[in-house]
């Protein structure tokens, strides 16, 4: 079965802190989305976080792929981008909740195991201390 692509963001405040949001089943996860076409990974990652979260946010480094089936039963590949972004959170409408909030409380939030694991990478890239 084909993988459906995504894109989306691990974005980091100036204080470290990291961008949540709680999905239309109530998991917490990162931003992202599907790709329009035409666009690359990157700018849909971007776009992605700035439509669910209002976050203006610009891209660090690559940080890997994740993949999951979801909901209903498709193959997901995600492409994930670390991120710096700043801003009030302004949620689109359909989530459930979302905000930056600090490492610990993240890894704890997080519902997934792939993207616990996605943000203790990002937490040990060196682009983060740049
Ligand atoms: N789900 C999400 N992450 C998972 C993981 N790591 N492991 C197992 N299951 C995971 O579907 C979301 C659902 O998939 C979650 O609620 C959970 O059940 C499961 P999705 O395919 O990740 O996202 P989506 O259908 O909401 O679509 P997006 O890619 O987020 O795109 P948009 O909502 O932005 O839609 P658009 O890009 O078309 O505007």
């Amino acid at each position: 079965m084909s993988r459906v692509p995504g894109a989306g963001g691990v974005v980091f405040d100036t204080e470290g802190r990291v961008l949540l949001i709680r999905d239309r089943n109530g998991f917490w996860v990162f931003p992202k989305g599907h790709l329009d076409p035409g666009e690359t990974p990157e700018e849909a990652a971007l776009r992605e976080v700035r439509e669910e979260t209002g976050i203006e946010a610009r891209i660090l480094a690559p940080l890997g792929t994740t993949h999951y089936r979801n909901d209903r039963g498709e193959e997901r590949e995600i492409r994930w981008y670390l991120m710096r972004g700043q801003g009030e959170v302004r949620l689109e409408a359909g989530l459930t909740g979302g905000g930056f909030f600090e490492a610990e409380e993240a890894l704890e939030k997080l519902d997934f195991p792939e993207d616990k694991r996605l943000l203790e990478v990002a937490l040990a890239h060196p682009a983060l201390r740049g």
